[in-house]
């Protein structure tokens, strides 16, 4: 079957928005609420393994703050957290601080032009993914993706394969007619184990990530004056990553 859509994680894929996106707006959002918790960026790294921001939390207080007493109303408290550093997260974005990685409008509008139907399955709040698609790509590119699976909407987060397979139900199209970007070990063992062929742009914190069931590892997807750098596996002779890579890899890998 002729290869039918595209499915892209967000965070790290299409932009690289956690090292001074996110964790600049949890720190702002403890600072907001007098808390002396800070995460500096080898600490976030180390969070990161967690998905999802209420749940880094939580990993962050049980994992790295054994001194921390959790209040009676603890679970409110990290909502309301968590609400605080999406309002921080999603100002960065109408300031255009958070820049698309490069190839990202190159190959989305190429795919669009082709015809292929585009998803997103990320871990994010919904929230954050519209503000980055209008703040960082085109003030419609919401309406590019047939389906945008994120956040709370899957019982599981990344790596469990949920937020793909939510997607895939409601586009109504199998895992083997799909192809899917990731960054991360969690976004790959995703994508990977809900059938999906996946490449992976890598970033300064998953470098050294288990990227096991990956077509190929690349620096990111490159553009004409700047071609990708292959880490893994091959480019199959593509200086950086259009449609006619992703179809090779689709066809061959
Ligand atoms: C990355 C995540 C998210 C973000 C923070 O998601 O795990 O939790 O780090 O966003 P993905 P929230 O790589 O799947 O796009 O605070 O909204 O969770
Ligand atoms: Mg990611």
């Amino acid at each position: 079957m002729p290869l039918q859509a595209l499915l892209f994680d967000v965070d790290g894929t299409l932009a690289d928005t956690e090292r001074d996106g996110h964790r600049i707006a949890f720190n702002a959002a403890f600072r907001e609420y007098g808390l002396d918790w800070n995460w500096d960026v080898d600490l976030y790294g180390k969070l990161l393994a967690v998905t999802g921001g209420k749940e880094r939390i939580r990993y962050y207080l049980d994992s790295f703050r054994p001194d921390y007493i959790p209040p009676n109303n603890f679970d409110d408290l990290v909502i309301k957290l968590h609400e605080a550093k999406t309002r921080h997260y999603i100002r960065q974005l109408e300031q255009g601080k958070i820049p698309l990685r490069p190839g990202v409008k190159r190959l989305l509008t190429e795919a669009r032009d082709a015809g292929l139907r585009l998803a997103i399955a990320t871990t994010t709040t919904p929230a954050n993914v519209s503000a980055l698609l209008k703040y960082s790509l085109a003030e419609d590119a919401e309406e590019w993706f047939e389906v945008i699976a994120a956040g709370d909407i899957v019982p599981a987060k990344k790596p469990a394969t949920d937020i793909y397979l939510w997607a895939l139900e409601r586009m109504h199209v199998s895992a083997a007619d799909c192809f899917a970007f990731e960054d991360s070990a969690n976004g790959v063992r995703s994508s990977a184990d809900a059938g999906i062929k996946t490449l992976v742009t890598v970033n300064d914190y998953t470098l050294d990530h288990d990227f096991r069931g990956a077509v190929a590892i690349v620096s990111d997807l490159g553009e004409p004056q700047a071609p990708s750098r292959l880490i893994q596996g091959s480019l199959n002779g593509h200086a950086y990553v259009n449609l006619a890579a992703i179809h090779d890899w689709y066809e061959n890998a």
